[in-house]
This record gives structure tokens, sequence and C-alpha cells, in this order.
């Protein structure tokens, strides 16, 4: 059997082999969930950047440039981190650079595994689905806050856990805690997760229904990979 295993960190990625591995990238709050709704909304494609300073470069290329820092939209950029602002008619078809605190930067290091996907509760099903086909041992790679573990992302991790219980064998202490913080929370992960630190520092930013939307499982049928440097949804996967 397959074995899976979650990173709570990106600080933490040294520990882990992505050779053979089909990583899953997840910033539940909120990269992750502005990805998979951009490309479920019709845009083209979103090459993720750690560097801010790349991703606005990327403009006289072309590129919408979009992300954030702490939260909020960058001085300069044409979006910001709300999934909301990628459901927008006029971005079908549209390329975009995105950076983020977080979220992006777990991509980087996430770089050499031979599959990388983007999961987030809006596409919980497609991510689990792929992942029963891959012949790679999975890792969930969470993003975090700045080094730090959060919950809602090791939430996330642990729902990938127990929906694959009888297809991929937890290799360490990590994948099993985060199936145990998924089964006390999944009757109401707003309630659950409102005291996490991310939660509360959106809610100063007053964007309240971003959380309730990034916490609703399944918005969309997608799956972001990650090909030749740019986040698609290919059909043949
Ligand atoms: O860190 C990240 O990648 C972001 O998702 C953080 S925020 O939700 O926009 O604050």
């Amino acid at each position: 059997m397959k074995t899976i295993d979650v990173c709570v960190s990106p600080d933490l990625m040294h520990l882990y082999d992505v050779k053979n591995t089909a990583v899953v990238v997840v910033d539940i709050l909120r990269a992750t969930s502005c990805m998979t709704t951009a490309l479920a909304c019709g845009i083209a494609s979103i090459r993720p950047f750690a560097k801010l300073e790349d991703a606005l470069a990327m403009k006289k290329k072309g590129y919408f440039t979009a992300g954030e820092r702490n939260g909020e939209k960058v001085s300069g950029f044409d979006l910001g981190n709300s999934p909301f602002e990628y459901m927008r008619d006029d971005l079908k078809g549209k390329k975009i650079a995105f950076t983020t605190t977080n979220g992006t930067q777990a991509i980087a290091k996430s770089i050499g595994a031979p599959e990388i996907i983007i999961g987030s509760f809006l596409n919980l099903d497609a991510v689990v689905d792929h992942l029963r086909k891959t012949p790679h041992n999975i890792l969930i790679v969470c993003a975090g806050w700045k080094g730090k573990m959060n919950l809602e992302d090791t939430i996330f991790a642990g729902a990938v856990v127990e929906l694959l219980v009888n297809v991929a064998n937890p290799i360490c202490d990590a994948p099993l805690a985060a199936q145990h913080l998924y089964n006390q929370a999944k009757a109401d992960m707003v309630g659950f997760l409102k005291n996490s630190s991310h939660v509360k520092r959106l809610n100063r930013l007053d964007i309240h229904k971003d959380i309730e939307f990034c916490l609703t499982p399944n918005q969309y049928c997608v799956l972001p990979v990650l090909r030749d440097d740019e986040l698609v949804t290919p059909s043949n996967i």
C-alpha cells in the first residue's frame, strides 16, 4: 500500500523526500482556496512566486499580478487573495502571477516532486479521487503561518487521511494527529476554528465570508496541477 504523510510546516520540508511523491500543497485560508476558485472560474493559469518582486515583474509579460502580504492586497497588484475576487468574467482565459505570505512559499519548497497538486476544501473530492489513483506515495504540505503550524491546513490534511483510509497507510504520527483533529472538527469547522490564529487575524480584516467559503467542501471539481511552472487544470490526469 502507498504511504501518506503530513508536513505541518514548510520549515520542516528538509525532513521529507519528495522523490516519488505526490505532494498536495494546502493553504486553506486562503491561498490554495483562491487558486482552486480562480482555475474553476476559468482563469487560464496561475504562476506561483515566492518573491513579490518576481510576481510583479510578470506584469510586463501580460500577466495579472495577484496575492497578499500579511493578508492584505499588495499595493500595485491587480488582485488580492480573496476567492471572491476571482469570479469575475473579465478574468476568464487570463494568466495570473501569484504570490502569498505562506501558500506560494510552500509550493516553492515542494519543487522536485513528480506531482504537485493544489488542495483545498473547495476541491476535496477531486484531490482525493486523484490520490486514490496516483502510483506515488502522498505528502500533504501545510503552508501554516510563517513557519508555524495552523489548525485549518492540518484539519484538511486529516480529511484526506480519513478519506484514503483503505488506500494509503499513515507513515508517522502527523497524519494520525491530523485525522483525529479532522474528526473533532468536521461537524462544525467554522466553530472549531473560531479561536485559531489565522481566523482571528482574518477577522481583523473583516473577511468572515472568505473564511466560511474556504471551509465549505466540494464547491468545485477541479484539480490544479503544477506543469512547467504554472498551475493549470489539465483534463488528462
Ligand atoms: O499566507 C498565505 O498564503 C495567505 O493565504 C494568507 S491570507 O489568508 O491572505 O492572509
